[in-house]
Parts: C-alpha cells; structure tokens; sequence
C-alpha cells in the first residue's frame, strides 16, 4: 500500500519507519524538503540502528496514497487537514493519531468525502536530534472509525499490527480515547511542572494528588457516557507510569523546547467537558492554568 504520513515528529516518524517496511512511504511536511533522512534506533537495545531516507512533500505521491496518516499535534490538525485537501483522493482513509481531544468534530467537517479513523497509541519515541529517532516503549495502539464510510476500513488496525503490534480495531473509539485522556490529564502536566520523568510519579508524595486529578477524570469520563471509577483510572496511570518510567512526557519535552504544549485539548478539553456537565474539577483547573503560565513565560520572551 502506499502512505503519506503528515508530520515528521516522533511518532509520524515511528510509524512511518515501520510501515516502510512493508509498505511504501511518503511523508508530508512543514518545511519545504524533499527527502526525510534520520537513523532509527529500535527499542531492542541490542538491535543495531538503521538508516532511512524518505521522498518528503512530493503533490503526486499524495494524490496517489491509498491512506493517510496525520500525527500532527492536535491544535495543527485543522491546518495540516487545508493543506493536505486539495491533492487528497476522495475516498482514501484519513487515520489522525494524536494525544488529547477535541480535533474531532473540525475534521469530520473538513472530510466529508473521506473515511475519518482516529487512533491512540501507547507507543512511546523520542528525537535526540533532528536526524535521529529512538523508539523507547512499546504499547497498545487503538484505531476506530469516526464516519460511517470509516467504518469500511477495519483492516487497517490489522495493517498497523502488522507493522508495530498490538494494534486493534475498537468499535467505539472514543471509549479508548478517554482512557487514553484520563492518562494524559494524569502524568502528562505533573511531569512538565515537576519537570521529572514518568516514573517519578511512582514517588508516595505524588500519590494523592494523581488519585484526586483521576477523581475528576472519572466523573466526566462516565457523564460522557464510559463508566468509570477514580480507582479504576489511577490503577490505569499507575500502570503507565511503571511501563513508560524512564520516558519524558511529551509535554514535558514541549516544555522544555518551549514549545506550544497540548494542554488545551488535553486538561482543556476536560475542563470543558466538565463545564457541560456541570462539573467541578479544581485539581485538573490548577494544573492547567500552572502550564498556561509556563508557554506564557517563553511566549512573552
Ligand atoms: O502519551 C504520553 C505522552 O508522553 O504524551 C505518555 C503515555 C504519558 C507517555 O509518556
């Protein structure tokens, strides 16, 4: 099959490399180049690294992928969907990975003529520079339909586990989307503020505040429609901090690049979630506004 993966962060790149190697790649960039080069670097340690090249922001290659892969962050996903547009066969699938929520409702209405698949991933990747990408954890990705015409294309989960498992096809996937939310809302901005990795999080002092921000997570996530307990939800995170302990959080990077974070659609979206329902959720409140003061200190520089 051929792909074009939007984005060339680290998780476009991951499952870029991968999917090369079954199948052919085009990645579609911000910059104008016409060739992405990097060494990949497996999780196995004792795997040695390889070399990719990559045709890079070729109009042709677009208008002939039999899929597309958008792993922008969550607030380019609205313009990466304008530039994409005009070259993108009706009727190829669009699968858009991102952390966080709220892109949603924007990109069905940008594709009305195409199959719309969200997916999550566990996968953890990290660029040390610009022309390297370590792939540092494996874990569950989901993937699931957002339109009827979406619904036609299960096979890609399989697709996708065929290049870096466990994938699987989830009927409802907004349900993983809020798990996956309620994980993020959890280690993400504790991690930027404490500026620590994952597994600090395991430390006993974070141990009441996590408990309280899964409170909050849990009662939005159930008037949304998914049942769930603060319980249930911090023996989750609990289980992602061990499994990711020696990674950085991709907001805690951000932070430390001083980068635009994914906070509003990721304790944002929460919050907004938690306004409709008329719910109080101060823990997750004070965590956003402490990040929004953080991107607002480089941003004033
Ligand atoms: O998704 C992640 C992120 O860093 O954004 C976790 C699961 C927290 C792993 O680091």
């Amino acid at each position: 099959m051929r792909f074009t993966v939007v984005g060339a962060g680290a998780i476009g790149r991951l499952w870029g490399y991968k999917l090369s190697l079954q199948h052919q790649v085009h990645f579609w960039t911000r910059s104008q180049i016409q060739k992405l080069t990097f060494s990949f670097h497996p999780v196995e340690p004792e795997t040695t690294s390889q070399t990719a090249c990559f045709p890079a922001n070729q109009q042709e290659l677009l208008q002939h992928s039999d899929c597309v892969l958008i792993t922008v962050k969550a607030f380019q996903v609205q313009q990466a969907i304008l530039d994409i547009r005009p070259f993108l066969r009706p009727g190829a699938p669009v699968v858009i990975m991102h952390n966080g929520m709220g892109s949603q409702d924007s990109a069905l209405a940008q594709l009305p003529d195409n199959p719309v698949i969200y997916a999550t991933t566990a996968q953890a990747a990290f660029r040390p520079t610009e022309q390297e990408l370590k792939h540092t954890g494996l874990g569950q990705t989901w993937m699931g339909a957002l339109n009827d015409a979406g619904t036609h294309h299960e096979h890609l989960a399989e697709l996708f586990d065929q290049a870096l498992a466990p994938c699987q096809w989830h009927s409802d996937i907004y349900n993983p989307l809020w798990q996956k939310l309620a994980i993020n809302c959890s280690i993400n901005p504790l991690t930027a503020i404490h500026q620590c990795r994952n597994g600090e999080l395991a430390h006993d002092k974070y141990s009441e505040e996590l408990a309280t921000i899964c409170n909050e997570v849990a009662q939005v996530t159930s008037a949304e429609g998914y049942p769930t307990s603060g319980n249930e939800l911090k023996a989750l995170t609990d289980k992602v901090i061990k499994a990711t302990s020696n990674n950085f959080s991709s907001m805690n990077q951000d932070i430390c690049q001083k980068r635009t974070t994914e906070i509003d659609y990721i304790t944002g979206y929460l919050i907004a979630r938690a306004k409709a329902h008329r719910i109080e959720v101060p823990a997750n409140t004070r965590l956003w506004q402490q990040i929004k003061q953080l991107e607002q200190k480089y941003n004033d520089q």
